[in-house]
């Protein structure tokens, strides 16, 4: 590296590809390099999707920042419940991946998603995979219904079938989409099948009762004609970030949307005298919601 390269110093933006603890992948628009984080960083700690001014130094820089964020999807920890820990920011959408079975469909499970994307400010959807193997078919078209119904676009299928993956690349266009989800649904098949990159596959039956994922950081992968998807790794139980029974509320559209209609304002929906939120609610949404607000 020669000791005046013309780019030391200059401030660029970029978007961060994927952390790796003291350094990030970012992507200023020419190609991917590595840039180390800076101690105590503004805005930090980054995650994958943020955007950062990175000061170069030869072929490598310093992240200096992490720029304001348009959405971010977060999580709860299970050691520090009043902690949220981002996953992934700015993605304009998030897919809830869910298997029609191996593993097994747990609406419940779903719910608990759609909240944390609702409340980071994304467009949420469901993508059912493996609609190949053998699975209840009623289970399946009833939740398509729900959450049809409620407002979510649902598409169901096979990551291996080619109009599966083209109808996924048509909804997300030019737009960043986070893939959550169980471990072992498919998410990155799904990733594989859209942009090329092979991250590791994994074996559903070989880490079964293990505790391995076969996915660890999430990664951003750009799509060839545009867009990008976000492969991040299953998570066997996902615990809502720190919220109160309002914003709960707010994650549930079709509960928002009934609230207004409660006798009282701070309607908890909980039995309360005057709620208008049951008749517009599936029993399964509303047990959702009742167990994440007592446990909130
Ligand atoms: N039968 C069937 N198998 C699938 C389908 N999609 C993915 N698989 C298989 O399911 C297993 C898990 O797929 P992955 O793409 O690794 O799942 P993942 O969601 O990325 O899993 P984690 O990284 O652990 O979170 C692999 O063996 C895939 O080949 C599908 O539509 N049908
Ligand atoms: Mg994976
Ligand atoms: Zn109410």
């Amino acid at each position: 590296m020669p000791a005046t390269d013309p780019a030391d110093g200059e401030v660029v933006e970029a978007r961060v590809i994927r952390v790796a603890g003291p350094s990030a992948t970012v992507d200023s628009g020419a190609g991917e390099w590595e840039a180390a984080f800076t101690p105590r960083l503004p805005g930090g700690p980054a995650v994958a999707g943020d955007m950062v001014s990175v000061e170069r130094r030869g072929d490598t820089g310093f992240i200096r920042a992490v720029l304001p964020r348009q959405t971010l999807l977060s999580r709860g920890e299970f050691s520090a419940r009043n902690r949220a820990r981002p996953l992934v920011a700015n993605a304009d959408m998030l897919m809830v991946v869910a298997a029609a079975a191996d593993p097994p469909f747990r609406p419940r499970f779903i719910d608990r998603y759609l909240v944390a994307g609702e409340l980071g400010g994304l467009t949420c959807s469901l993508v059912i995979t493996k609609t190949d193997l053998p699975h209840d078919e009623a289970l399946i078209a009833r939740a398509a219904e729900v959450y049809g119904d409620i407002g979510y676009d649902v598409v169901q299928g096979t990551t291996t079938d080619p109009a599966f993956i083209a109808r996924i690349r048509a909804d997300i266009g030019d737009r960043t989409a986070a893939l959550c989800g169980h471990s072992g649904v498919g998410k990155s098949s799904i990733t594989r099948a859209l942009t090329g990159v092979d991250r590791a596959v994994g074996d559903v039956s070989h880490r079964a009762g293990q505790g391995r994922h076969t996915t660890s950081d999430p990664r951003l992968v750009p799509m060839p004609d545009g867009g990008a998807v976000v492969d991040t790794a299953g998570v066997r139980t996902f615990y809502l970030p720190p919220m109160d029974a309002a914003d709960l509320a707010e994650g549930f559209p079709e509960i928002a949307r009934a609230a207004a209609g409660c006798r009282f304002r701070g309607c908890r929906h909980d039995g309360d005298a005057g709620c208008a939120v049951p008749g517009h609610v599936t029993p399964g949404r509303l047990d959702s919601y009742r167990r994440l607000l007592s446990s909130l």
